[in-house]
């Protein structure tokens, strides 16, 4: 039997060395930390907001920059990225602007408008659902013959839906350029890896269906970058579909209603935050001489001055309408939403006038 993970982890290691890596550019290197820093910015202010109640819920990714920072960069602009809710930083990435994101997170219609040149499909909150959409996009462009690849994001858990499955399958048989990238963050809510799956690893269930699966260092971002980027290429050559799985960590919670602490221990954490991804690249840089305090310093403003911009942008739209809930249904609403309408009509007349609605009283 192949052993995925071992091919893989050691050439991903090789990437982790103080060896500048060979083949990609000082200014992507770069461009890497500066992405990695920002969405970790970008990440903070969210909880922030959500605790604020300036947006609704929040999903958070920190610890996961690599993996979103590596197949964002990895990404060719054709290619579409199928994201899950915790891939706004590669969403970003591929061009979905910081404040639709925004938008999204505060429950906001908006939020799911992908601009026209952007190839970004709308979040997947159903675990999994993603996958078959990838899977599909990918063979309709064979069919078109159109050079394109479908980069499907999702975690660990994913693994056991039945889509997962159905899509691998389904890539297999029919050979289509698809990349499917696990971040395997060890947790789904609050269930383990290891509560999961008994596979030793994600990445040797591409087997089972007859392509290449790899394991690499989620944490390290050139190794995300590198592997993603030669699975898009093999895709796009006809070299068929790739599984990769990216081995993370979610430092923090779930989403923002979450308790994380009821389910591990601050000790394991603590172990995962010591191969922090962007320290870990802020290191090399230094080492390398392409950063120094300076270039921290006006990074640390720039992103800052970003996430406020866009922050304002996503406050700054008209309120919404309480009615738009009852819209994007059904064509013609049936009686009983009509008659959910009228009544949250009421609450919120009831409401501002400073009383309560008459059926609460
Ligand atoms: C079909 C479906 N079942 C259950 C849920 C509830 N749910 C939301 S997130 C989640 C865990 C997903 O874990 P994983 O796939 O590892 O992704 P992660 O959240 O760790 O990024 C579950 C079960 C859901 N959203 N969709």
């Amino acid at each position: 039997m192949v052993k995925p993970a071992e091919r893989v982890v050691q050439a991903a290691a090789a990437s982790t060395g103080h060896e500048k890596p060979a083949g990609i550019p000082d200014a992507l290197l770069v461009e890497m930390y500066r992405q990695m820093v920002l969405i970790r910015r970008f990440d903070r202010r969210c909880i922030g907001l959500q605790r604020a109640g300036r947006i609704g819920t929040y999903a958070p990714m920190e610890g996961q920059e690599a993996c979103q920072v590596g197949v964002g960069l990895a990404l060719r602009p054709q290619d579409f990225l199928f994201p899950t809710y915790r891939d706004s930083g590669a969403m970003m990435l591929h061009g979905m602007p910081m404040d639709k994101v925004l938008l999204f997170w505060n429950g906001r219609v908006e939020g799911y408008e992908i601009p026209e040149a952007v190839n970004v499909f709308p979040v997947a909150v159903p675990i999994a659902t993603q996958l078959p959409h990838a899977a599909g996009a990918a063979w309709a462009a064979k069919l078109r013959g159109v050079d394109q690849v479908a980069v499907a994001l999702f975690g660990d858990g994913a693994s056991s839906e039945g889509d997962f499955h159905t899509a691998m399958n389904f890539a297999g048989v029919f050979h289509v350029p698809a990349v499917f990238v696990c971040q395997n963050n060890q947790y789904a809510i609050s269930v383990p890896y290891r509560r999961q799956t008994a596979s030793e690893t994600i990445a040797q269930k591409a087997e089972a269906y007859g392509f290449e699966g790899i394991r690499i260092d989620g944490c390290d971002v050139i190794a995300v970058y590198r592997a993603v980027q030669a699975a898009i290429e093999k895709a796009a050559a006809g070299g068929g579909p790739t599984l990769v799985e990216a081995l993370t960590y979610r430092y923090g919670a779930h989403t923002t209603s979450d308790d994380p602490t009821k389910y591990r221990k601050p000790e394991e954490v603590e172990e995962w935050r010591a191969r922090d991804p962007i320290a870990k690249l802020g290191g090399q840089l230094r080492e390398w001489g392409l950063w120094d305090d300076e270039a921290e310093e006006q990074l640390q403003q720039e992103v800052d001055s970003q996430v406020s911009t866009a922050i304002a942008a996503m406050e700054s739209i008209e309120p919404v309408n309480p009615d738009d809930l009852f819209l994007h249904i059904y064509e013609t609403p049936t009686p009983r939403l009509l008659k959910q309408r009228d009544a949250l009509r009421a609450e919120l007349a009831a409401k501002a006038q400073g009383g309560i609605a008459p059926w609460r009283s």
